[in-house]
């Protein structure tokens, strides 16, 4: 049989060592895709093949071929293993959805992970804001955000009923900045929707000052911000509430999915019940909800997932730091988040490019492109230049000078826990050599 191969990792190892020539090494996925299809297809390899098989499925965090294409991220997952006794129990139960004992379970050793009071776990995190805008009463006036953000936010502030205002950012974190923020609150302004960028922390302590001033919520978008502590505790404590979301794209995902954190058990279970269509009793609805439930087959992933997350977040760490000390003193490229010290998570690898380097940013994108690397212009355009928003007040170019360069230079490297060190140094080398 030729079903000899493979990729690199362990594997690797067994094609060099049984010297098997390199034009057969295919990647699992080529591999899978030369086996026979339907159900029995793995029983039609011999035992020897199928060890190998298994050996790439449950590792299959490490196999990426040098040829493959790199994306700007890779989901982690969990052995199968973990989740398989997961999925038995809800085949025995039937318990599928609408808060079932795994959902309770994973919003218990959340908190406990998190280190915060309450967890309403929901469908993703575009709902959660929506939710936990309209559960602090927002449903007209404005709310205050960043533009330099993922389009979610601002249409998280309009679905819910109100306009979202766009302030500047401050060129350190790129994220909100207090006195632009300060300069745009008026009698219309009912919320400031500040976003943890790539896991930076926001200036809490200056917006929660404002919120206190102008008696006005903060409802943190934390959707990057997983696991970030700042002086020593969550950042997720800060504000009336702060959104997660455990996109496949994000450090901690459930597939899809989102939370919101809460502060008091009466905000987490009127949260609960308008995320179950307002329910109070079977009989009873107390409020205008909708369906923002997570299911119980998301709840078994992240139960699985918080297993292996301090592992996730130490090769993260690894990642970001391989970057960093070889791109530390490029001329014309700013590191935006070189830091991993205690309490971040190495959520991006964001790089801010200026006409010192010897590529536009554009090109760079290009050039990574041509080498099959896939690096992302996180976030561009500003959230006030598309559609929906550009024909506001405030996303008037004028107003947003250190957004809109950001916007013009940022580049977001691939960045994900199994990205290889020799895959990695790919990458830089372009970055280094153009
Ligand atoms: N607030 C902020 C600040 C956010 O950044 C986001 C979402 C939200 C709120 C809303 O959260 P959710 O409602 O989604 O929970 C992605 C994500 O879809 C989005 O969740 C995320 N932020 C945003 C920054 O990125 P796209 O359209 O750029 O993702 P996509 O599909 O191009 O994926 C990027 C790369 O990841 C792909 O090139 C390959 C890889 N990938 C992606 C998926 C989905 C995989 O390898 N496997 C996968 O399953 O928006």
């Amino acid at each position: 049989m030729r079903f000899c191969l493979i990729s690199c990792g362990t594997p690797c190892v067994i094609t060099a060592a049984l010297k098997i020539p390199s034009q057969f090494w295919w990647s699992d996925r080529q591999l899978y895709a030369k086996l026979p299809l339907g159900g029995g297809r793995l029983n039609k390899v011999s035992a020897v093949n199928r060890a190998i098989l298994d050996d790439i499925v449950a590792s299959s965090d490490q196999a990426v071929d040098t040829q493959d294409p790199i994306y700007v991220t890779r989901p982690s997952l969990p052995p199968l293993d973990d989740v398989l006794p997961l999925l038995e129990g809800l085949w025995d139960t039937r318990i599928l959805t609408n808060r079932g004992p795994l959902l309770r379970r994973l919003e218990s050793e959340l908190c406990d992970y998190l280190g915060v009071a309450h967890i309403s776990l929901l469908a993703n995190a575009t709902q959660a804001l929506v939710l936990a805008l309209r559960h602090a009463g927002i449903t007209s006036g404005e709310v205050i955000t960043t533009p330099f953000t993922f389009v979610a936010t601002a249409h998280a502030i309009q679905l819910a009923g109100a306009t979202p205002v766009f302030a500047d950012i401050s060129p350190d974190t790129l994220n909100l900045d207090p006195d632009a923020v300060a300069s745009l609150i008026n009698d219309k302004t009912r919320a400031i929707l500040p976003v943890h960028t790539f896991g930076t922390p926001c200036d809490t302590r200056a917006l929660s000052k404002l919120g206190r001033a102008h008696d006005l919520p903060l409802i943190y978008d934390a959707a990057h911000a997983f696991g970030v502590q700042q002086d020593g505790t969550s950042v997720l404590r800060h504000g009336k509430m702060s959104v997660l979301s455990f996109h496949a794209t994000k450090v901690f995902n459930t597939f899809e999915g989102g939370a919101i954190v809460s502060n008091t058990l009466a905000d987490k279970e009127a949260i609960d019940r308008m995320a179950n269509f307002g329910f109070e009793t079977a009989e009873a609805v107390d409020c205008l909800g909708t369906n923002a439930k997570m299911h119980e087959l998301s709840a078994a992933i992240g139960l699985a997932q918080l297993r292996h997350i301090d592992d996730v977040l130490a090769a993260r760490a690894r990642v970001t730091r391989r970057y960093a000390r070889r791109l530390a003193n490029v001329p014309g490229l700013r590191l935006v988040c070189p830091d991993t010290g205690v309490g971040r998570n190495s959520y991006a690898f964001p790089v801010l490019v200026d006409e010192t380097y010897h590529l536009n940013r554009d090109a760079l994108c290009d050039r990574l492109a041509s080498e099959n690397i896939f690096a992302r212009r996180y976030f561009y355009p500003l959230v006030s230049d598309l559609g929906p928003y550009q024909h506001l007040p405030s996303a008037d170019a004028a107003g947003l000078p250190v957004a809109r360069q950001a916007a013009e230079q940022v580049i977001c490297l691939p960045h994900f826990h199994d990205l290889q060190p020799s895959a990695q140094d790919r990458i830089i080398d372009i970055v280094l050599n153009g």
